[in-house]
């Protein structure tokens, strides 16, 4: 609301001193009760505000916002990001991406939300997108490439947000094939990639990208907290979702300009620097059965090369990796 504008305003011209709540009731113009209802909901937003008798306020914390106008302000791409949709909560960005992309959106064009309600995985998994710690992205873009090279996308996404966490953070992240990033072995980062084609004709491809950020350790529910990690947990800092974004969206548009004009063993090099599930031994389950043996790498398309203790090859193309020691 207006009110609440002007009282973050006020706020922010008192560079962190106190203010009287008798000086933001003049300057906002309302009440002093009214003033301890703003002050109260702005705690309920995750801003951390000290009171003090005869002093008044301050705020101590900012909780971490995102909006277009943060994504886009210092935004270094060409294409990448440059038509933004964001929302507070919506049921899945992935959703909405799809329909903008049947809708003819522009390549480069993105869904972004602070939380989602339902959001996803693969098959058709549940996604935990909780409000204000997260980044929840669907991002649309139209390569004219075959159909069977469309997993590749998947992996040049995991190296795109790889190199973005790497310039951001301290962290060293590695990629557990296809979709997952990991840091000290906890999903910190899932990929879901999903096509519009006809026939031989990609129309779009709609990359889904959920990264934890800034949750603590109490922030996931029970059944993640041994399997997920976030950037703030792996550091102890906050993180700006805002620039993290930037960053990928910069990655992104590096590595895809690479890719559609050099194809993808530039791409399959860098993902295979961060891989963790390449050489090892390793169990996938698809959905026709179950497989062990030693990941060998993987092939020019982006499949998985699985060799069982027969010595023989298996091409895996999608499934959940199980890594053993
Ligand atoms: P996935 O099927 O590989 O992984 C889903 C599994 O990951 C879940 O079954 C659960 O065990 C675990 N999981 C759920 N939530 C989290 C979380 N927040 N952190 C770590 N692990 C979790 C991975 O699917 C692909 C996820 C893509 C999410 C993005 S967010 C923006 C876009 N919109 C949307 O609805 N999905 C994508």
């Amino acid at each position: 609301s207006e009110l609440r504008a002007k009282l973050l305003e006020a706020f922010s011209e008192a560079n962190g001193e106190f203010i009287s709540g008798q000086k933001i009731s003049e300057y906002i113009g309302c009440s002093r009760t009214a003033v301890w209802k703003h002050i109260e909901s702005l705690r309920k937003d995750g801003y951390e505000l000290e009171g003090v008798r005869k002093l008044g306020y301050r705020i101590t914390k900012k909780p971490d916002k995102i909006s277009s106008n943060e994504i886009q302000l210092g935004l270094k791409t060409e294409y990448m990001g440059r038509n933004i949709f964001f929302e507070e909560i919506v049921d899945s960005t992935q959703k909405i991406a799809q329909n903008l992309a049947a809708d003819g959106t522009p390549e480069g064009t993105i869904v972004v939300a602070d939380m989602q309600s339902n959001g996803r995985g693969r098959m058709s998994r549940k996604w935990y997108s909780p409000s204000g710690t997260g980044i929840w992205m669907s991002m649309v873009i139209r390569p004219n490439i075959p159909v069977i090279d469309t997993p590749q996308l998947t992996l040049l996404t995991a190296v795109a947000v790889t190199q973005a966490i790497e310039e951001i953070t301290p962290l060293h992240p590695n990629i557990k094939w296809p979709n997952d990033i990991l840091l000290n072995n906890k999903k910190i980062v899932g990929i879901l990639t999903e096509l519009q084609a006809e026939a031989d004709q990609v129309h779009a491809v709609i990359i889904g990208i959920g990264i934890n950020v800034n949750q603590r350790t109490e922030d996931f529910p029970e059944e993640l907290q041994s399997i997920a990690t976030s950037l703030h947990r792996e550091t102890g800092n906050t993180i700006e979702r805002a620039k993290l974004i930037q960053a990928i969206l910069l990655k992104f548009e590096q590595l895809y300009t690479l890719y559609i004009s050099k194809g993808f063993l530039p791409i399959k090099l860098l993902w295979e620097s961060y891989s963790i599930s390449l050489k090892n031994e390793l169990i996938a389950r698809t959905l026709t059965g179950t497989i062990q043996g030693k990941a060998i790498g993987i092939d020019d398309n982006g499949v998985l090369l699985l060799e069982d203790n027969d010595k023989k090859i298996h091409r895996i193309y999608s499934a959940d990796i199980e890594l053993l020691e």
